[in-house]
């Protein structure tokens, strides 16, 4: 294990052991977060593969042949009604969704100058709306800040296309008039199945793993390659931490926290005597 100067061991494995190695190591940005649907879950947006509850398991209406096919670019073209429609509720800012305790942490990480970066494979913005400055935030399958006509590359005005979705397949603000606009079906920039992941992925992959002392992996089945790949980044010494309902230990963390993640936040914080992420999540109800 670790040889570098100010290695800090994890003189235990468990929660107290984690909030004393982050108290006691220097105070440098070496923390990477890997955020999935389970951070977000509090705030009421389902993830995917939770039994039951995830998003997947409540696609009837929209007869498709497999749950993935709506986020597949030819299902999409042959028929996009399944896709605007879940985008109408996805589309950040529009069902009013707050950031989650885990969010606020994650943010404090930042302020208190711990963290190196945010990959999210989340497309809810809620990272940025909790604080979190954007230059942190990796959003490894896309967002919906951007816009492109998958026919012809064309970049669109986001607010456009989700003036559009907003205004359904008819009339002349709807999305089959943006497509006669712009000469094919117009898609927000979220990642699906078989597309590129953006370049500032592969980038601060590359960048920022060989920094990083403590991998915090926050609400994800770490089923979604090449995200999937990254908790194999970090040097030897890096300490890997679970946060997740599911056990996904074949990934070999150091610390698996099972259960929901705010739980396992607000004992996190307590320990570590921030109580002004308690305060802000209770200030914003
Ligand atoms: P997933 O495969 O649905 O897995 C979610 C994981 O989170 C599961 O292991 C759950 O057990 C766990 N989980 C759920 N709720 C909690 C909770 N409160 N506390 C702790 N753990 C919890 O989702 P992934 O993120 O792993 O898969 C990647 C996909 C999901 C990405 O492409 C995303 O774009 C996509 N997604 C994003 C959102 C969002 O932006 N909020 C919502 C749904 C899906």
């Amino acid at each position: 294990r670790g040889l570098s100067q100010d290695f800090v061991p994890l003189k235990s494995r468990c929660i107290k052991g984690l909030a004393d190695w982050i108290l006691t190591s220097p105070c440098q940005r070496n923390i990477i977060v890997l955020a999935g649907a389970g951070a977000s879950t509090a705030a009421g947006i389902p993830d995917f593969r939770s039994p039951g509850t995830g998003l997947y398991d409540n696609l009837q209406k929209y007869n498709l042949p497999t749950p993935e096919s709506i986020f597949s670019l030819d299902y999409f073209r042959k028929a996009p009604d399944a896709f605007y429609e879940l985008a109408r509720d996805l589309w950040p800012g529009v069902q009013g969704y707050r950031p989650t305790l885990t969010h606020r942490f994650i943010s404090t990480l930042d302020r208190k100058g711990r963290l190196l970066r945010c990959f999210t494979q989340n497309i809810d913005g809620l990272e940025r709306l909790a604080g979190v400055p954007s230059e942190r935030v990796v959003a490894a399958h896309g967002s919906f800040d951007t816009a492109t006509c998958v026919r012809n590359g064309k970049s669109v005005p986001a607010e456009e296309l989700r003036q559009a979705v907003l205004s359904g397949k008819e009339g002349p603000g709807g999305w089959q008039s943006l497509r006669e606009k712009y000469g094919g079906l117009v898609k927000p920039d979220i990642v699906f199945f078989g597309e590129n992941l953006p370049a500032s992925f592969f980038k601060h992959r590359t960048l920022d793993f060989c920094k990083c002392q403590l991998l915090l992996v926050i609400g994800t089945s770490l089923s979604v390659y090449p995200f999937a790949d990254l908790p194999r980044e970090p040097p030897g010494s890096c300490i890997k931490v679970l946060m997740n309902r599911e056990d996904i230990s074949e990934f070999g963390f150091d610390i698996s926290l099972l259960g929901d993640c705010d739980e396992h936040v607000q004992e996190l914080v307590t320990r570590l005597g921030w109580q002004e992420v308690l305060k802000e999540m209770a200030d914003s109800k």
